[in-house]
């Protein structure tokens, strides 16, 4: 495809929304099959509704190289046994960074490089700066708000999820009673 010519696009402030919009994915608590520590109870909400846990809404700009997509994440308040909703979380397999910057509510974002592990906090107009090989997966730590933010990201990186199954976060995010708490767990 030829490169896109220059154009505009709104953030409509009240609701969030890209305009014009691109393709929206919905992600239930099914799509994060192996990802949460309690597999029992992942099943459990899985079988009791099977929730929406986030959604990524596109703008029209595609994912291909030289390009620079962006999308607006959008993840519900909620927890499976007590560790927060999260995204299934990546790494790029073509090392380039990427920024977030939050729209609403209040958010996490873990990032682990294989080795070692960041957890920043991400509220409206504060932006996370994701450098070239660290895998980043986003959290809402609030208890009863969204948490939404805006990514804006190179169209040739890729999205490697198998990365994230074989190596994890090195680290999970929990509700607790003074807020959000961040366990590392040891690494194989
Ligand atoms: C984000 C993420 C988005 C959803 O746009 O893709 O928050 O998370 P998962 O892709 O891990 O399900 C991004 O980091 N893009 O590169
Ligand atoms: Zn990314």
């Amino acid at each position: 495809a030829p490169p896109l010519r220059p154009f505009s696009i709104r953030l409509d402030r009240s609701s969030l929304e890209l305009l014009p919009a691109g393709p929206v994915l919905t992600r239930r608590l099914s799509d994060l099959e192996g990802l949460f520590a309690d597999e029992a109870a992942w099943r459990a909400d899985v079988d009791n509704g099977d929730p929406i846990v986030y959604t990524v809404a596109s703008s029209p700009v595609p994912e291909t190289a030289t390009e620079l997509p962006q999308s607006i994440t959008r993840i519900r308040p909620g927890d499976v046994a007590g560790e927060l909703y999260f995204t299934k979380g990546h790494m790029h397999p073509v090392a380039e960074g990427e920024i977030y910057l939050g729209l609403e509510g209040e958010g996490g974002l873990l990032l682990f490089d294989g080795t070692d592990i960041e957890f920043l906090e991400i509220t409206p107009d504060r932006i996370g700066y994701i450098p070239p090989g660290w895998a980043h997966r986003s959290v809402n730590v609030g208890s009863n708000d969204d948490y939404s933010f805006l990514a804006v990201y190179p169209g040739g990186a890729g999205h490697d999820y198998g990365w994230v199954l074989e190596h994890g976060f090195g680290a999970r995010v929990y509700a607790g009673a003074a807020g959000a708490e961040l366990r590392s767990y040891p690494q194989p």
